[in-house]
């Protein structure tokens, strides 16, 4: 295993530095609450993490441990990281004998609003990401045109009472096709809200060119793809809430016991859950993998959809992608060893895995590696597809490249940009799903008897 950098740019912004330095942003009181159902109260954070660079490690052992902190790590470079933390993590990473440098708040504020009201939009800049509301409305309007191509089914809700969301894009959509099927999933973590764009870009990418594109008219007549726009919408409300964005990463899920918030949803799927220092036990984290695998309603739900995909004893469901920002990196598991191989990986699975990664990442200029090259996680969503479900699942971490272009939250004008750009690797994936392991040659091998 190769020690690999995420991300690749140094930043330097002094212009913003005053702003950071000033901003110590005053957590409003917010009540988020979707349209149409009963308000479900979030509570108030007093404090809000900020980012941080560290420098002095290397490794990706040595970024695994400072995870410990309770910090995630946002980028990796050569020598040092970009860190999320709030002050106990922050001192806590400074224990550890790290120097910390505070980077600049997110730039976007708006003012705070009255106390026991919710920001219900994006503040200006941000103004055409979606909100929850905003995606379904659109999506809606979608399977209205298209009825005939893109299905809408709930799943399940969120914490808080959203509605979680399945598109089924295909020919023939009404019918369940014996068909290769391809899962794309979104936002995951609330502050990564680029995901959603991603998603609602497929779905509207798949749906006006069907008939015209031939290689889309191709994937949808043999394929049906599935996309849930939005794993954790409770985190994204929570997120804008206030009118400044709140870096926050886990859903809405109080903890019993505890005044903290939230289970690190890409932590909590059910496949070597918490097994190897990949994740928290403790609730302040923000890596807290829940009271117990799948112990989110989030997970549960997804979960449930994908077992839902196996018919005749077989998973439907070949390849996924799972959409997070940032640092432009395509991942492929495991993420809670080092190895590269072992039991659930052969060096075959691990060969399709590498082959059809840095296909994908030739075509948008990211960087791909396995996952545990950054730093051990357990309980990720990818792990469980592969050693759960046997799904070739990658993870993309969108733009941009590193903090200095914007980190969680890039201006809205990125959007065309960096949603388009991953059309080429997500084509591929449809294109190679029928049979994986045909990246390496061995399609005999593996998918002769039509599997
Ligand atoms: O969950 C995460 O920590 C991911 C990376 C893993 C998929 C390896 N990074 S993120 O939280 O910054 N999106
Ligand atoms: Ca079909
Ligand atoms: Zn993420």
């Amino acid at each position: 295993m190769r020690p690999r950098i995420r991300g690749g740019r140094r930043t330097v912004l002094t212009a913003l530095l005053s702003l950071a330095l000033a901003a110590p942003v005053a957590a409003a009181q917010a009540q988020d609450a979707p349209a149409a159902r009963p308000a479900a109260t979030s509570v108030a954070s007093t404090e809000l993490p900020h980012q941080y660079e560290v420098t002095g490690l290397a490794t990706p052992a040595q970024r695994t441990a400072l995870t410990t902190t309770g910090a995630t790590i946002d980028e990796v470079h050569a020598g040092k990281v970009v860190i999320t933390a709030d002050r106990a993590q922050a001192a806590a990473a400074r224990q550890l004998g790290y120097s910390l440098r505070r980077l600049p708040d997110p730039p976007a504020t708006k003012p705070a609003p009255p106390a026991g009201t919710a920001v219900k939009d994006f503040p200006s800049g941000y103004t055409k990401y979606h909100t929850y509301d905003e995606a379904t409305k659109e999506i809606d309007a979608l399977v209205a045109k298209y009825p005939a191509l893109l299905s809408k089914q709930v799943i399940g809700t969120s914490h808080e009472g959203r509605a979680l969301l399945a598109l089924k894009l295909s020919k023939n959509v009404a019918k369940d096709e014996a068909e290769p099927e391809v899962l794309f999933t979104a936002h995951q973590h609330a502050r990564e809200h680029l995901t959603v764009e991603m998603a609602l870009y497929l779905l509207n990418e798949f749906t006006s060119k069907y008939g015209t594109d031939p290689r889309i008219t191709k994937m949808l007549d043999s394929r049906e793809v599935w996309i849930i726009p939005d794993l954790n919408p409770d985190g994204g409300a929570y997120d804008i809430a206030s009118g400044s964005f709140r870096s926050w990463r886990k859903n809405r899920q109080p903890n019993t016991g505890s005044r903290n918030i939230g289970t690190d949803l890409n932590r909590n799927w059910d496949f070597k859950w918490g097994c190897c220092g990949g994740s928290s036990s403790s609730t302040s984290s923000e890596t807290y993998r829940g009271a117990s695998p799948a112990s989110s309603p989030e997970v549960q739900v997804v979960s449930k959809f994908v077992h839902s995909r196996i018919i005749g004893g077989k998973q439907q469901i070949k390849a996924a992608i799972d959409f997070h920002t940032y640092s432009e990196l395509v991942l492929w598991p495991f993420g809670f060893t080092d190895d590269d191989t072992g039991p659930g990986m052969t060096q075959d699975d691990h060969d399709t895995f590498a082959t059809i990664g840095k296909n994908m990442a030739a075509t948008n200029g990211y960087t791909p590696e396995q996952s545990s090259d950054l730093y051990i996680t357990d309980g990720s969503i990818d792990d469980w597809l592969w050693g759960d479900q046997k799904v070739f699942a990658y993870t993309f971490e969108m733009y941009p490249s590193s903090f200095g272009s914007g980190g969680f939250y890039p201006r809205d004008s990125v959007i065309p940009k960096e949603t388009s750009r991953n059309r080429e690797a997500v084509l591929r994936l449809l294109e190679v799903a029928d049979c994986p392991y045909r990246a390496i040659g061995k399609e005999a091998q593996y998918c002769s008897s039509g599997s």
